[in-house]
């Protein structure tokens, strides 16, 4: 008897965003490094806090492929692409990454709507009111630095920055507070 209830159109897309979160946890992760080796310990921290929230994703849509009896393929990784090049440029990538990711959840809610998978259409819209948090947390990122200054922004306001970012209270935990019902 079969017992796998997603279409294959609907587990390939699901396996396909398993790897699109894996990429963005290496996205921030690599953010993360960067602006760690350039000294801002609080972004740093802040991206890599986040980086964890990415896996959590990445593992909440791998229990339910399960759950639903289909069949979960772990793909490789895109590299996460190059460094930024100042921390403004750095949140604007931020912010790009986030509105990526919900367009590519927005296409899976279609396609879920389109072949009356309810079940997957209900699982998906945590992922949706996720992603509008995730935005609001990137654009905020983005207010913060162009009112420090934006690409012109002096030493002083990046130390402020940072230092009110490594004490942000946190959206993103860490790792090993996480669980896959509360990332
Ligand atoms: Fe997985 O939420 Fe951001 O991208």
């Amino acid at each position: 008897m079969n017992t796998n209830r997603l279409s294959n159109t609907i587990s390939s897309a699901l396996n396909e965003q398993i790897m699109r979160e894996a990429l963005a946890a290496q996205v921030y992760l690599s953010y993360g490094a960067w602006l760690k080796d350039k000294g801002y310990d609080g972004i740093a921290n802040f991206l890599f806090r986040h980086s964890a929230e990415e896996r959590n994703h990445m593992m909440k849509i791998l229990e339910y492929v399960l759950e639903r009896g289909a069949k979960v393929t772990i793909s490789a990784i895109p590299e996460p692409g190059s460094d930024p090049d100042s921390v403004y440029d750095c949140f604007k990538k931020v912010f790009k990454q986030e509105v990526n990711n919900t367009e590519s959840v927005y296409k899976l809610v279609k396609m879920s709507f389109d072949e009356q998978d309810w079940a997957t259409w209900n699982f998906l819209q945590w992922f949706v009111r996720e992603q509008v948090e995730e935005e609001t947390l990137a654009h905020n990122l983005l207010d913060k630095i162009k009112i420090a200054g934006g690409d012109k922004a002096n030493d002083e306001a990046l130390y402020n920055l940072d230092k009110d970012l490594s004490t942000e209270p946190d959206h993103a935990r860490l790792a090993q507070d996480v669980t896959v019902e509360n990332p």
